[in-house]
């Protein structure tokens, strides 16, 4: 039984979704936990309710949304993704694999599907780790890597806790998130890079993902007056900061061509025209699908941080936010996403994803695999990310035949 999706209702989905925290330049900021999240989040259970799920709310705020299946003992197969968003985000990112797992459940109803296994939709929270630390919250609290208690505890950029926040949104689950057990989970997401498209493909089969390591820089100098202060006695913790990015960008890349590393955050304090910043807040992101050139990189960030710090009279300090080895799939699931695309007469090919996923964590405690689409010019984490109604219909449909071939 070869079953395709109704491309035009995803579409319609995704587009009702986008109109949340719809940016100026055509993309999407639902930032975690924000009231933005939130009415994305509730339109989604609405949705899921429509179709017939029973949905529940665990203490971290993921949503699971299940269509029981004959044998509801069973550990289910479930899909998902993320709802919440960078700042400058885009239409797909997170919000394409749970609305691909919701197309799944109104498939399965519309030809009146009884599947032995229960399917289970889930948003994940904080997936984008933009408010607040680490990311992958809620797929890492889920998967036992997170305590709960310290992921209520984080501090949000707006100065509450998580705890707080997921009060106030009504997201403050009682589940036990570590309880749930999976016999498979199937992420569908975008690329997010220029694989797929360059090579003409229509669907990615997903083997590994790459590992990532967030750091947290903190430089202390002291502040000063922009005029009269002598360059060589002053204490910028701005200087001192700019040479660190600079060397760090300078010697991880001779590490690795397939390294990436990034500054995304930047701050300064007191941040004024005519004061020489005696504090300088920044990040590192940087991934590579090898551990042991993510451990030489932090090493060299240490040495770095250390020497300069050295030389400019200022105090440094370092913390990682984040680290997330190189994460393998199953196998057996990979092989199954790669027959069902064959099935469905679409062009596919193995790759590892170069961004980060709920499923990283979720490979933990249950087998798990990605399916990707491509993105146009491998753009993402940018309002003009797209992708076309046919190549996410496409990946919703293998997504659809592999948890049929998973749950029956
Ligand atoms: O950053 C990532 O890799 C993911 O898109 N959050
Ligand atoms: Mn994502
Ligand atoms: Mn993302």
């Amino acid at each position: 039984m070869v079953l395709r999706v109704n491309e035009e209702r995803l579409w319609e989905s995704l587009e009702a979704i986008a109109e949340i925290g719809a940016t100026e330049g055509g993309g999407s900021s639902r930032l975690a936990l924000s009231e933005n999240d939130a009415r994305a989040r509730k339109l989604f259970i609405s949705w899921c309710v429509e179709a017939g799920c029973d949905v529940d709310i665990d203490a971290i705020g993921n949503i699971f949304a299940t269509r029981k299946g004959r044998e509801p003992d069973l550990s289910a197969v479930a899909t998902g993704s993320h709802l919440d968003t960078q700042p400058l985000g885009g239409r797909f990112d997170g919000v394409y694999g749970v609305l691909a797992g919701l197309e799944v459940i109104r498939c399965l109803n519309e030809r009146s599907i009884e599947t032995r296994k229960s399917v289970v939709v889930v948003v994940w929270t904080n997936e984008e780790g933009v408010r607040f630390n680490p990311g992958l919250t809620g797929s890492q609290v889920f998967s036992g890597a997170l305590p709960l208690a310290v992921a209520h505890d984080q501090v949000t950029l707006d100065g509450t806790t998580v705890y707080e926040d997921l009060v106030a949104t009504g997201f403050l689950g009682e589940g036990d998130s570590c309880s749930r057990k999976f016999s498979a989970f199937i992420e569908a997401h975008i690329e997010q890079g220029p694989i797929l498209e360059k090579a003409g493909m229509d669907i990615g089969v997903v083997e590994k993902v790459q590992g990532i390591t967030f750091i947290e820089v903190s430089i202390r100098g002291e502040n000063g007056h922009a005029g009269t202060l002598p360059m060589e006695e002053r204490k910028d913790a701005c200087m001192a900061a700019c040479e660190i990015i600079g060397e760090v960008e300078r010697q991880l890349c001779r590490l690795s061509a397939d390294l990436r590393v990034t500054c995304g955050r930047f701050t300064l304090t007191p941040s004024s025209i005519s004061t020489v910043p005696g504090g300088a807040d920044f990040t590192f992101d940087i991934r590579h699908p090898d551990e042991s050139v993510i451990s030489a990189s932090l090493a060299a960030v240490g040495d770095i941080v250390e020497a300069v710090a050295r030389k400019r009279a200022v105090e440094a300090g370092v913390t990682k936010s984040l680290h997330k080895a190189p994460v393998s799939f199953d196998p057996r699931l990979t092989q199954k996403v790669e027959a069902a695309a064959d099935t469905l007469s679409l062009k596919s090919m193995r790759m590892v994803s170069g961004a980060g996923h709920d499923a990283m964590n979720l490979a933990a405690v249950a087998p798990s695999t990605m399916i990707f689409v491509p993105s146009l010019s491998g753009i993402s984490h940018n309002e003009a990310e797209y992708s076309s109604p046919a190549d996410l219909a496409n990946g919703a449909s293998v997504l659809l035949q592999t948890i049929l071939d998973e749950s029956c």
